[in-house]
């Protein structure tokens, strides 16, 4: 899971972390995306014993096509900042991996205040540390994909969570991307036919 020396690293909580790894998984530019638990405290968080952590996604991404503040503009687009998460676990925060993720999470929750007139409660950290989710929630809307799910799985084996083209899929099965990226992705596709047809009648 280590970021390759040209990759960048980003990480948000944004709700329930099954949205924002689909919405990311589908953006050019995004070349891994993760589920985990971070933001808290306690030692070895999982689903069911959360602790004082937070459900986040954590991306890796080639800053030639993209850059952090792409990724803000997602952010703050997908998730609700007007108003305080009831549960921790749900919260709204920017875990950032240096000064510089710091200061350009803080400058456009600034600028997001003044241009709107309200507060944002959405925090701004820095990351200590995360915990990776457990496999049945990584790219949750391909894996619950009826057929198709089961398959990649199985044909991905141990590169499913880490592989672009499944972050990819991920993305289109929860109707995120256009028709032209879809069909270039199908078209690389390196499995049975008859799973590009179930995926297919998805999107
Ligand atoms: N329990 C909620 C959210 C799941 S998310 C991984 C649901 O089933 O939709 O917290």
């Amino acid at each position: 899971l280590q970021p390759s020396a040209e990759t960048q690293t980003a990480t948000f909580g944004m709700g329930c972390f099954w949205g924002p790894d689909a919405t990311f998984g589908a953006m050019e530019g995004v070349v891994r995306t993760r589920v985990g638990y971070a933001g808290g405290t306690e030692p070895n968080p999982s689903y069911y014993s959360l602790g004082d952590h937070t459900e986040v996604v954590q991306l890796e991404y080639d800053p030639e096509t993209r850059s952090y503040e792409d990724l803000l503009e997602v952010f703050w687009s997908n998730h609700s900042w007007q108003t305080p998460s009831r549960k921790r676990q749900y919260r709204g925060v920017v875990l950032a991996h240096d000064d510089e993720q710091y200061e350009t999470a803080q400058r456009t929750k600034d600028d997001l205040a003044e241009r709107t007139e309200t507060a944002v409660e959405t925090a701004i950290e820095v990351l200590e540390s995360i915990t990776l989710a457990e496999d049945y929630h990584q790219k949750y809307e391909l894996r619950s994909t009826p057929v198709a799910g089961d398959e990649l799985v199985a044909l991905y084996g141990d590169e499913f969570v880490d592989s672009t083209v499944v972050a990819r899929l991920n993305g289109f099965v929860a109707g995120h991307g256009t028709e032209e990226q879809r069909r270039r992705v199908l078209a690389a596709l390196d499995v049975p036919a008859t799973v590009v047809a179930e995926l297919r009648r998805r999107f």
